[in-house]
């Protein structure tokens, strides 16, 4: 049986990585250990850990196949490699285009979501100097995702998973669910298909087993920011 070891942080884009291997590992095809850092601490940025991601990020994992020992990076990498290696956990649909469909939501999330809006709004810093040019950063960041979650809501289903039956898509939509909510988007509030789906995810066993031992829920405070936002990255 193959094994993995999955480097994550609690909440993180890694939540999404980390729920696939959980229900993978309960349809019985692998196991898996994990490994958590802390952002805030800078664990990302310690040498054990840049030996192994020089890019200082999570989600990353480690496995052997067939003898061979790999180590990968980059969530969509990592749920293509995954999914790719277990389609009887049914965590894809099967059909090429709704398959493509998948894809296209995972894509979306990770690339104008979560790396454009959210780090606008994570790491101003990182894109304006003065403070004031960070605040505009900032408010067009959130500016963004409100585009964005009414794009989200309007193709939500009103019943079951965002493709019909349970896949990566909701995997990698309780994330931004939970991150929404913490940065004071009030999703429960305003989109409703989007908060009853995130319900519905929530319900599921493996979810409740990954927040469990992440040690997260959808309530829990932001923490403080750090001051050299550049460096250390906060916790989503
Ligand atoms: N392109 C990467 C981005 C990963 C990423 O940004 N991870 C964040 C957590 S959500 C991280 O590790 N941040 C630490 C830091 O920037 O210091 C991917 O999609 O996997």
């Amino acid at each position: 049986m193959t094994h993995y070891r999955l480097y994550y942080a609690p909440g993180a884009c890694s939540l999404a990585t980390h729920i696939v291997l959980e229900e993978i590992r309960r349809a019985g095809l692998a196991d898996y250990a994990s490994t958590r850092l802390v952002l805030p601490s800078g664990d990302q940025k310690k040498p054990e850990f840049l030996a192994i991601n020089p890019r200082g990020h999570v989600p990353v994992l480690s496995y052997r196949l067939e003898g061979v020992e790999g180590v990968l990076t980059e969530n969509l990498a990592i749920l293509k490699f995954l999914l790719q290696q277990h389609p009887e956990a049914r965590l894809l649909p099967s059909a090429p285009a709704d398959e493509a469909r998948a894809w296209e939501w995972l894509s979306w999330l990770a690339t104008d979501v979560h790396s454009f809006a959210f780090m606008m709004v994570f790491y101003p810093a990182r894109f304006a100097e003065s403070l004031a040019a960070q605040a505009e950063v900032e408010a067009k960041g959130r500016a963004l995702l409100t585009q964005h979650w009414v794009d989200l809501e309007s193709r939500l289903p009103a019943e079951g998973f965002a493709l019909g039956a349970f896949s990566a898509v909701d995997a990698m939509l309780i994330v931004f669910y939970r991150w929404a909510k913490r940065y004071g988007f009030t999703p429960q509030s305003h989109y409703p298909r989007w908060a009853a789906l995130s319900e519905r995810t929530l319900a599921r066993e493996s979810v409740q087993a990954v927040f469990n031992d992440e040690r997260i829920n959808l309530t829990d405070a932001l923490p403080p920011r750090p001051t050299h936002l550049f460096q250390i990255g906060v916790t989503p």
